[in-house]
């Protein structure tokens, strides 16, 4: 089997490219959320925060499934698009720009920026946040969720719940250095207010077009970037009032640039990077 290990941010992924592939009953025999498991793990496999499935679309140009580290199958992931977009694009697979792509979000419009014939970015409508919270999914009342109460081992936490096809929890933070992120992280994923489990995206504004992120990962645990959850944090800080409606949202891995257009759509734009390809060989995860 052949991978191409991309990342965006450092936000790595193992993409399998299945675009080409025979399928028998229209459905294509991997159990990805196996290989994902076997694949992403750092000492045992080749190490990524997620395994993207590259596939053919009967709606789109071409269609992304993404899996977590522990198997399990989110409905968006957006730096992880950005690299798909890319590979396809480079693959040939697609020659529009910009293009559709099937998720379990819903079918998102990407638009390339190439300079030289290369890929430097990749900007991505990730349509409209969802606000509801039997949507979200969340336990809470009102909507949009904004200063909601979390109890967390008996600690009272306030957050803000968006979806972006996903599920994010925000929680504003002044100083991260009191953080007890690797406990409360895993804590919130779980929390019984959010049925589908959640992501944690623990914010500080720094200005009003500056926000810092750090975020938890359902399934996948910390990582250095997350773009749905770039996305959601922005969002969440916008209802809070606290920051303009185009922003520069600062990760441990780098910056993402994005926008709450007028259009209530979310834009998405960042990097996505190349690290290497490579054939697994037969018995290597047996
Ligand atoms: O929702 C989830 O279970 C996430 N772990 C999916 C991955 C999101 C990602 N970090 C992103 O950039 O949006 C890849």
């Amino acid at each position: 089997m052949n991978i191409v290990k991309m990342h965006g941010l450092g936000n790595d992924f193992i993409l399998v490219d299945h675009f080409h592939e025979q399928f028998s009953n229209g459905q294509l025999e991997v159990d990805y959320n196996e290989l994902a498991r076997k694949l992403c793990h750092r000492q045992f496999g080749v190490g990524g925060d997620g395994l993207i499935a590259v596939l053919p679309s009967q709606v789109a140009e071409a269609r992304m499934r993404i899996f977590n580290t522990d198997g399990s199958e989110p409905e968006m992931c957006g730096n992880g698009i950005r690299c798909f977009a890319r590979f396809v694009f480079d693959k040939g697979y697609v020659k529009k720009n910009p293009f559709q792509v099937e998720t379990l979000a819903g079918i998102l419009t990407l638009h390339l920026n190439i300079v030289d014939d290369q890929v430097v970015g990749v900007r991505v409508d990730m349509g409209e946040p969802i606000l509801k919270p039997s949507l979200i999914p969340v336990r809470a009342e009102g909507e949009p969720v904004v200063g909601a109460k979390l109890s967390v081992d008996g600690q009272e936490f306030e957050y803000s719940a968006v979806s972006m096809g996903n599920p994010h929890c925000i929680i504003f933070v002044e100083d991260y250095s009191t953080l007890d992120f690797d406990r409360l992280g895993p804590a919130i994923e779980k929390h019984p207010d959010f049925p589908k489990k959640t992501n944690v995206e623990f914010i500080r504004v720094d200005s009003k077009n500056e926000i810092t992120m750090k975020v938890w990962e359902r399934g996948s645990g910390p990582t250095l970037a997350c773009g749905t959850g770039a996305c959601a944090s922005t969002v969440a800080a916008i209802l809070n009032d606290k920051i303009e409606r185009k922003v520069t949202v600062h990760l441990p891995g780098g910056d993402l640039l994005i926008e709450w257009g007028e259009d209530n759509h979310v834009y998405m734009t960042g990097p996505a990077t190349y690290v290497f390809k490579a054939t697994l060989l037969e018995n290597s995860l047996s």
